[in-house]
This record gives C-alpha cells, structure tokens and sequence, in this order.
C-alpha cells in the first residue's frame, strides 16, 4: 500500500518537528531492544537509520559498540550530536552507503515507511552490512493500520505501509532475507523485520506463522475501512459537540454565560492528530489550543487546523474541562502525567476505534 509524492523529503526533512527522545516510554522501548540484540547477537559497530535526536544509539554507545548515525534533519541530528552520537546529515542511499565501513548491526525504526525511492535505500542497507551483519527495522504494520482503523497515520510522510508480504519482497530484490519477526506494540502495532544476507540465516517459524495469517491482500478490508473512517469523522464530531453545547444549551440567553467556559483542549501535537484534525474539519471552535513537551512545537500553530501549541504548564493555569489525548499510542504514560487534571474534575478523551 503507497501514496505517492505529494511532498519531497527534502522538504519534509529540512526542519523536522518530531524530536523522538520525548516519549519516555519510546526511550524504555530502545533500552530493552538494545540490551536484547546485543544479547543475541554481540554487534561491535551499528549504524542507526534516520537516528533521529539519538536515544537509542546512546543505550550502545553505553554498551560500548561503536555508532554511527545517519540523518537528514539538520536541527534533530544537532541534538543528537549535542549528546556525544556521531552522525551523517545526509538521506540515506547507496551513495552514502558505499562510502561507510561494513556493519555489525543496521537499525531503522520507523524510517522504512518514509523513503520514496525504496529500492536504493534496501540496496545500500545490502552495501553497508558485513557478510554476517544483522538489519532490523520497525514500522507500523499494515494489519493493524486496518484492524484498528488508524487512517490517522496515513500523510504525506508515509509513502509506503508494509505487511510482512510487501516487505519480504522489497528486501529480496536486493539480496536480502527477512528471517525473524516481532510483533510490538509500539506506534499502535508494529512488526520488528530482521534481516540478513541472503543464505546466511533460517526462517524462523514464527515469520512462517504471521505470513500464514497476514490479510491485507484483500480489497473488502480496504472499502470497509474507508467507510468506517467516515463514520469515525461522525462520532467524533458529535462527541466534541455534545460535550462543548453541554454547558451552552444550559445557560443560552444568561447574561453571565461565557462561550468558553467549557473549554476543549489537545494534549500532544504528533503528526497524525494533525490529519485526524483536518480531516475532521475541527479547528479552535472545538479546541482551544495544544500542549506539547517538545521546545520545538510550542510557540507554532498545529498546520491546518491552526490551534496553537503550548507548553504543558498551560493545562494548570486554565483548568480545561476537557482534554483530548492525541497520541493515543502514548496514553498510559499520558494518562499518568496528567492526573493532576481530575483534581479540578477535568476529563479525557482518547482516539478510539468508535465501533
Ligand atoms: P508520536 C511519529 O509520528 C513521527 P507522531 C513519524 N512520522 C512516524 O513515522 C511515526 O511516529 C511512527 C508529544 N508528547 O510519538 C511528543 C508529549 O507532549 O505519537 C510528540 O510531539 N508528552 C516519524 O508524530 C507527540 O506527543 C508526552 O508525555 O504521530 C507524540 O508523537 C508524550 C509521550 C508525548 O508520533
């Protein structure tokens, strides 16, 4: 599943919003993979993929390997040079990768889905890893893009959005075999390929297991999905609307009312609120504005929609009575947070599938 190039990733790269070291429970994710693959396989040197601000290259470098990242946002790989990781400003291709020395161990979480020429990108990971080097990669997986109906991750970014099937053979043009797979949780349901040279590594049986019971090549799935997202559309809105008329239809006509006395507001500014957002056509007649932890979000407006973006002390100087959750994929360790909110009898709203 593709869309095609709306927007360039040199246009998308050059001043990149997503810093992912913000998410405490994404850095608990890194430490526990790193601590595993080294573990399992003793990689001297990893190269990291679209190393974005450098957490989970710095749990290696801990661990004593030798890192090495790569990545095209200039104002993200600052970051992560900020904190001692040696990077690349470059998009990774065979350019690039023909000029690095052979790698233990390749890593790309959540950068597959963001390349629009695919092959030379799998072509250079072929280039740079050692006849008996390790890839893994991570990225949301179709099947659960489907099952839980997250048309919100669908943007301009995503280029492609792969099942096991589409990513077995993307990697096999070019020489490289998909032996193991985890099923993760992370970003709302994620597969974990590894990879390795061709006739270097077995299959495991539980990738033969997830292949077997893969549904994604079945365009029913797809036309029930698209429906489904237009009801979601209607829920919502009723939902945001029940919830702001509560207070209005009480006191129409009082001359004390004030309009925003029930105030609506977004924790969270990730990159798919943002088409949830606009596709729902909610802007600040529904929400009053966005609180994010990210230096870099606060102090801008969300594109479209444009609520403005805070920092989250916002949430106890106002006191809103609503606050709606948008990175769902991070609401436990929101949740946790923000429960200073229930003090003042504040509530919350999360993204769910509204069956
Ligand atoms: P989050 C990202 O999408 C970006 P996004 C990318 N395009 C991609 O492919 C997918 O991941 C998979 C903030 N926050 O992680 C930080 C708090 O303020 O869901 C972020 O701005 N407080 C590469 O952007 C946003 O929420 C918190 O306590 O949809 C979360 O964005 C936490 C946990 C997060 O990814």
């Amino acid at each position: 599943m593709q869309v095609g190039e709306f927007a360039t990733p040199k246009a998308i790269f050059e001043d990149y919003a997503y810093f992912s070291s913000q998410s405490a429970s994404w850095l608990e994710h890194c430490r526990q993979y790193s601590e595993d693959i080294i573990a399992k396989f003793d990689p001297k040197t990893v190269l990291e993929i679209a190393s974005n601000d450098g957490g989970l290259l710095k749990c290696f470098q801990k661990a004593g390997v030798t890192v090495l990242g790569v990545e095209p946002a200039t104002n993200v790989a600052e970051a992560s040079e900020k904190i001692g990781i040696p990077v690349i400003n470059e998009f990774f291709d065979t350019k690039v990768a023909s000029l690095l020395p052979k790698q233990d161990l390749i890593v790309g979480n959540n950068v597959l889905a963001h390349v629009p020429n695919l092959n030379d990108f799998i072509a250079g990971m072929h280039l740079a890893l050692a006849p008996e080097g390790i890839i893994t990669m991570e990225f949301p997986y179709l099947q659960n893009l489907l099952k839980e109906l997250q048309f919100d991750t669908i943007y301009h970014e995503h280029f492609s959005y792969f099942s096991l099937a589409s990513v077995q053979t993307a990697f096999s043009r070019h020489g490289l075999k998909i032996f193991d797979v985890d099923v993760l949780p992370t970003h709302g349901g994620s597969l974990r390929i590894y990879a390795a040279h061709q006739g270097t590594q077995e299959c495991t049986d539980r990738l033969l297991t997830l292949k077997l019971q893969e549904d994604t090549n079945n365009l029913d799935a797809f036309k029930k999905f698209a429906d489904e997202s237009q009801r979601y559309k209607r829920v919502f809105l009723r939902r945001l609307t029940d919830f702001k008329d509560r207070e209005y239809l009480k006191h129409r006509g009082g001359a004390s009312f004030n309009p925003k006395s029930v105030s609506i507001v977004a924790y969270g500014a990730p990159a798919k609120g943002n088409t949830l957002l606009n596709y729902c056509g909610v802007s600040t007649e529904f929400i009053d504005y966005c609180v994010d932890t990210t230096p870099y979000k606060q102090g801008r407006f969300l594109p479209g929609s444009h609520i403005p973006v805070y920092h989250p002390d916002m949430l106890k100087e106002t006191k809103p009575d609503l606050v709606y959750i948008q990175p769902w994929n991070w609401s436990d360790e929101i949740l946790q947070k923000l429960e200073f909110v229930r003090r003042w009898g504040g509530e919350f709203l999360i993204r769910t599938r509204y069956r």
